[in-house]
């Protein structure tokens, strides 16, 4: 399994799976979410509207992770997960690890052997870089999975460099 940084726009990722940083909805947002529904065009969100009504009556619980066609974007699938809100007053690590772990978890379901993961949490949701990072990095490297190529990609350079550091 091999770990890789880049800098750039998620949606242009040639890989099996991307990951959104969704919300609960599944309705789309801003951030990347908002990016990949556009890139992506309307197959994506007629696909979360029918995990609502199939699946996902009261929305998809942070922490978990499904996955639905990636509609014209180059990747095959999107793995949408929903990220914890930043607090100070609790600590909610567990849940930003259980994005990485369930997505990893969904795209070995799949059969898919490269995955691009955002920095799930780091931009609306508040998440201070430096833990978004030690977090998503920490939690890749202990999980077993068999997706071989595995990249963050990061739009910014402060979550740039704080998911260089937590990698070395
Ligand atoms: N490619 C890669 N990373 C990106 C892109 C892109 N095209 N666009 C933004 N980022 P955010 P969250 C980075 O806010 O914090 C949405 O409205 C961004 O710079 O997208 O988990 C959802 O619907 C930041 O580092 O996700 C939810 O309501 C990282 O992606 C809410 O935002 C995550 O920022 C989720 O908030």
């Amino acid at each position: 399994m091999g770990i890789r940084i880049l800098r750039g726009d998620i949606t242009k990722q040639h890989v099996d799976a991307i990951v959104n940083a969704a919300n609960t909805s599944l309705l789309g947002g801003g951030g990347v979410d908002g990016a990949i529904h556009r890139a992506g065009g309307p197959a994506i969100l007629e696909e979360c509207q029918e995990l609502r009504r199939s699946r996902y009556g009261k929305g998809l619980p942070t922490g978990q992770a499904v996955a639905t066609t990636a509609g014209r974007l180059p990747a095959r699938w999107v793995i949408h997960t929903v990220g914890p809100v930043y607090t100070e007053d609790e600590d909610r690590g567990d849940l930003l690890a259980s994005c990485y772990r369930e997505s990893l978890a969904v795209a070995d379901r799949l059969g898919v052997d490269s995955i691009a993961f955002p920095a799930v949490s780091a931009g609306v949701y508040g998440w201070p870089a430096e833990s978004a990072a030690a977090i998503a990095v920490g939690t890749v490297r202990e999980t077993a999975t068999n997706v071989s190529d595995i990249r963050f990609v990061l739009f910014t350079d402060e979550v740039l460099a704080a998911f260089q550091r937590a990698l070395d």
